[in-house]
């Protein structure tokens, strides 16, 4: 099985590749792609946390009855007859499997199909999240941090909760600063773990990841959020990993020093952002499982999904001590 996300490894260590579409929907006068509603359709995996951050920012802005939105199908499959590549697909019919749709909009059976349709030529990672124009039939942007950023700013207009700011001015420099280090050592910091295929570059980024979990975890024991008092864009980056940590990375990508649930802030902090509302309607918890377990023979060859632990994220937290 030819696994894209592999061909990311060099020298052992797992090194992330940069993302290929990156026009901007914009409300200034003339621009390509303007804001419009009904006009640009999110295409996600439940599994995946990049593409889960951008369908919690459409649900914390109210965005879903402007953009329209298609989870694909957990598991990797076949995405063409005839070569080896594997990746996502659209289920075949609505009640395939529960939570995975058809394509609406294309009526493709993959996102490979997406790229295809976007430029023939394309030869990068076929990855989600996919944010694309019904319009000019094309992808606008693939990179969540910028997807992120259109869904805050660019479609106030149309959005049920304009007044929902994740970048609020005053806590700009405070939010790069936590991405600055969340990004590299946490959110890619499991994968530098899971797909390190040398022992060497897997204990460097283990030790990074548990750095920077203490690290949050001291920040988190003094105020209710990452970078502020302050629900912002850091929280949902942060939140999509913590919340797969101890079902998914802990096991699977060997980041087993502790679980979230035994920090005391960072799993209270966990349930705070999970408990807040529409939150946990981004959070499926099977997708995710059945994706990564499944999804990669070489770490996982029988695809045995592992039962436990049973984490629940619907318990009353402590962050309201927090004003
Ligand atoms: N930089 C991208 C990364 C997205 C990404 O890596 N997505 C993964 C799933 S978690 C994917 O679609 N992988 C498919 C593949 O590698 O073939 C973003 O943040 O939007």
């Amino acid at each position: 099985m030819a696994l894209s996300t592999l061909s990311d490894v060099a020298d052992g260590e797992f090194k992330r590749k940069e993302t290929t579409f990156r026009n901007f929907i914009s409300s200034q006068p003339g621009a390509e792609f303007p804001p419009e509603n009904g006009r640009y359709h999110l295409y996600i995996s439940y599994a995946c946390p990049w593409a889960s951050r951008c369908y919690a920012f459409m649900k914390l802005k109210g965005l879903e009855d402007a953009i329209g939105l298609t989870v694909v199908k957990p598991m990797w499959e076949r995405t063409k007859e005839g070569d080896d590549h594997f990746g996502w697909v659209f289920a075949k019919t609505e009640d395939e499997v529960p939570g995975a749709q058809r394509d609406p909009i294309n009526g493709v059976t993959s996102i490979r199909a997406l790229y295809d349709l976007a430029n023939p030529d394309y030869t990068g990672r076929y990855t989600v999240p996919v944010l694309w124009d019904k319009e000019k039939k094309t992808i606008v942007n693939n990179e969540s941090s910028e997807i992120t950023k259109m869904f805050n700013f660019e479609f106030n207009n149309f959005a049920k909760h304009p007044d929902v700011n994740l970048y609020p001015a005053h806590l700009k420099s405070n939010i790069e600063q936590v991405n600055s280090w969340t990004y590299n050592s946490i959110n890619n910091g499991v994968y530098r773990c899971g797909f390190a295929t040398k022992q060497k570059p897997y204990e460097e980024a283990f030790a990074e990841l548990f750095a920077a979990l203490d690290r949050c975890e001291d920040i988190l024991s003094k105020q209710r959020y990452i970078a502020g008092n302050e629900l912002t864009e850091a929280d949902i980056r942060l939140f999509v990993t913590l919340v797969r940590f101890d079902q998914v990375y802990y096991v699977h990508f060997k980041c087993n020093k502790r679980l979230i649930h035994q920090y005391p802030n960072l799993f209270n902090y966990t349930k705070d952002i999970y408990q807040t509302p529409s939150i946990a309607d981004t959070v499926n918890m099977f997708h995710i499982k059945q994706h990564y377990y499944r999804s990669h023979p070489s770490i996982n060859p029988h695809g045995i999904v592992p039962v436990g632990p049973i984490v629940d994220f619907t318990t009353k937290h402590d962050r309201d001590r927090f004003k």
